[in-house]
């Protein structure tokens, strides 16, 4: 679909001239462009999003969950003397009305983001520093959100991370099987059907008042963080759609997900896909760094279990688009989800395999946090 971008800016608070934009990133759900502008001669660049509303019903809604969020924690920020917020925490462009977001003719919801600009989101983990470096992120992120003030925030996709009822859907699919595709998907559909336990555990301990509710991300896969290309650090964390009340271990769980495997989410040969545990370990020093002392015992303890549940949640979610026809994730070839739920499925097994390591590490990383 091609968009008069140029005409969607102008009603925005943008100083400066138009000079051009092109589609960024590899975000599955949104449509995103950098947008160049000359201001005073100089090019800046903003990031224009179009808010994908068939998934997130109510535009409006999940804007005000972000304006407040990015606002408690740039004043956080502010007052602790930081320099450079506008690298540190996403800034929302107004439109000229002083609305977060700009709803266009063709009922398409718009809005604009200042460009973090020498920094990565990366697809792929590279090494342990970015393990480490994400994961302190995202706990830093939840640690400024503990004390937001006000209502509770908008569910912007209700259940979201309830795997029940993502795995009741699924059986729904599988049943209706609009696409005929389920004989082709049959040893992915078998072993979800066999593995279905797996899905009720945080539910239940959340039930049991051993896991509270926070205000959690909820879409922490690597890319949704970006490092500071120079030093490495952890600067800014984004794609704040999700943003909303949710467990702190569905976050651990994403990034475990993304960031432990050296394999690609749609790699076609599963026999790369692994949990590696120096990452693992990266990832668990980074959290507990930011996020140790405000987690439960059971929070805590079900760091490695996060992982594999996740995992098992995403999986589940690419084979029902799949058996669907592919109306929700962006797809970019035929079989593209199915490819992407075979990575998800061999790295439950490899996370799976190596649960009580992960345990151990934990425990060991607890202890020499002690000691320090
Ligand atoms: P999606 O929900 O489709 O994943 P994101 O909000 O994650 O959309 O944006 C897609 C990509 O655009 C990100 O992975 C990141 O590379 C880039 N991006 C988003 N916001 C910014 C920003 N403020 N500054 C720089 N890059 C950004
Ligand atoms: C989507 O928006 P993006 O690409 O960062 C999805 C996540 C999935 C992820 C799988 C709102 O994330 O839940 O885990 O794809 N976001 C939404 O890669 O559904
Ligand atoms: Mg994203």
């Amino acid at each position: 679909m091609a968009y008069n971008i140029e005409e969607i800016l102008e009603n925005f608070s943008i100083v400066g001239d138009y000079v051009t934009s092109e589609p960024y990133g590899s975000g599955h759900i949104n449509d995103t462009f950098a947008v160049y502008i000359n201001l005073g001669g100089k090019e800046v660049r903003y990031i224009l999003q179009r808010i994908n509303h068939e998934i997130f019903k109510n535009p409006e809604q999940l804007m005000d969950n972000i304006s407040r969020v990015t606002r408690h924690i740039g004043a956080r920020l502010k007052a602790s003397g930081c320099k450079d917020t506008t690298r540190r925490v996403l800034t929302v462009i107004n439109t000229i009305d002083g609305k977060p977001v700009f709803k266009d003719s063709d009922g398409n919801y718009w809005r604009v983001y200042v460009f973090i600009e020498n920094a990565t989101g990366y697809d792929i983990i590279e090494n342990e520093e970015q393990a480490f470096q994400a994961a302190r992120a995202f706990g830093l992120f939840q640690k400024e959100l503990v004390d937001l003030p006000g209502e509770r925030l908008h569910e912007t996709i209700p259940n979201f991370h309830n795997t029940i009822s993502r795995y009741e859907r699924f059986e729904e699919v599988l049943k209706a099987d609009v696409k005929g595709r389920a004989a082709e998907a049959k040893a992915e559909i078998d072993f979800f059907l066999e593995n279905k336990d797996v899905a009720s555990h945080l539910l239940k301990l959340n039930e049991q008042g051993l896991i509270p509710e926070r205000i959690t991300h909820n879409d922490t896969k690597l890319n949704n963080v970006l490092l500071d290309n120079e030093t490495n650090e952890g600067i800014c964390c984004i794609d704040l759609d999700t943003v909303m009340p949710g467990l702190g271990l569905y976050d651990f769980g994403d990034l475990i997900r993304t960031s432990t495997s050296p394999a690609a989410e749609d790699e076609k040969d599963v026999s790369k896909v692994t949990m590696q545990m120096n990452m693992f370990e990266a990832l668990v020093k980074g959290y507990l760094d930011a996020a140790s002392d405000f987690l439960t015992e059971a929070e805590i303890e079900n760091l490695p279990f996060s992982g594999k549940l996740i995992t098992f949640e995403i999986g589940l979610r690419f084979i029902t688009d799949f058996l669907e026809g592919d109306v929700y994730f962006k797809t970019h070839h035929e079989g593209h989800n199915l490819d992407r739920c075979r990575t998800q499925i061999a790295l439950v097994k490899s996370i799976d395999n190596q649960l009580d390591e992960m345990n151990a590490c934990v425990a060991s990383t607890l202890e020499s946090l002690k000691k320090n």
